[in-house]
């Protein structure tokens, strides 16, 4: 019985290794979400991964070691002061050292958080000279992409590809019919605004998360500094379908996204809004 097993067993192996070449190439996937995952997608700019620096060198340590400390605080109150060790409590009420310590302490702390904090917040906020500006325009439920009138001045709308749609490599809730492309390396600012509620545009990699407001123009950029395609969610619930409106942005060379855009701009112009969906090059 043993040889079946076996030869069961290889037939398995082939049939999965097989199947994992069929499945979609993740060799060019940057930005997306893996099953078991924690923590953040990987930063494609130097701001993302300021912020994961952020995170996992300051405020993770921060937060473990006030843990850790409660902690056995906790266990040596427990341990010391319990009825039978200690039957007779003392009366104090005030600790003049004690007290100025718990509340310097905190306030350095907080310093040693602050100072980073608002650095990067300024990163994040004193937009560079942009070499593309690009409108983002939230509803519900999709956005809309617009290039300025130097990249030909078209505009044209992104929708989640329904699950009937999804061909192999596309990822469900993530990949959309009409993606926006930008170049590596250059400087894209992004003007955010909505035209019903409130919606928030957000790609993890890039380290971008903005609100979209109606009748407010809000600015967000980014520098990709690594090719990819990279994809994001709506980040504030905006109704019934908020989980439906994802962002997927491929970053290419400078090439590929004239070669991109020479294409787009006769779809998309042409298409002048009436049949979007069908024009999009992918
Ligand atoms: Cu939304």
């Amino acid at each position: 019985m043993r040889e079946p097993k076996w030869i069961a067993f290889r037939a398995g192996l082939i049939a999965s290794a097989t199947l994992a070449a069929w499945g979609p190439s993740r060799a060019a996937l940057i930005g997306a979400p893996e099953s078991g995952q924690i923590g953040f997608l990987p930063a494609a700019s130097l701001i993302a991964g300021d912020i994961q620096w952020l995170h996992n060198a300051i405020l993770l340590p921060i937060i473990v070691g006030i843990s850790l400390l409660v902690l056995a605080l906790l266990a040596y109150v427990g341990y010391r002061f319990h009825e039978n060790a200690n039957s007779v409590p003392s009366r104090t009420t005030h600790n003049g050292p004690l007290e100025i310590a718990w509340t310097v302490l905190p306030v350095v702390v907080l310093v040693i958080i602050a100072v980073p904090s608002f650095r990067q917040l300024t990163d994040q906020m004193v937009i560079p000279e942009p070499e593309l500006t690009l409108k983002v325009t939230a509803s519900q439920w999709h956005w809309n992409y617009g290039y300025p009138k130097s990249a030909g001045g078209f505009s044209y709308d992104s929708l989640i590809k329904e699950d009937k749609d999804l061909k192999r490599g596309d990822i469900r809730l993530l990949t959309v019919d009409n993606a926006a492309y930008v170049p590596v390396g250059k400087v894209v600012e992004v003007d955010v605004v909505s035209q019903d509620v409130i919606h928030s545009f957000s790609i993890p990699s890039f380290g971008v998360r903005i609100d979209a407001v109606p009748g407010r123009l809000n600015k967000a950029w980014f520098k990709a500094d690594q090719e990819g395609v990279f994809y994001g969610q709506c980040s504030n619930i905006c109704g019934i379908n908020h989980a439906f409106m994802p962002i997927e942005f491929h970053v290419v060379s400078q090439e590929a996204y004239d070669a991109w855009l020479e294409q787009a701009k006769k779809n998309f112009a042409a298409a002048d809004g009436v049949d979007l969906a069908a024009a999009g090059p992918r």
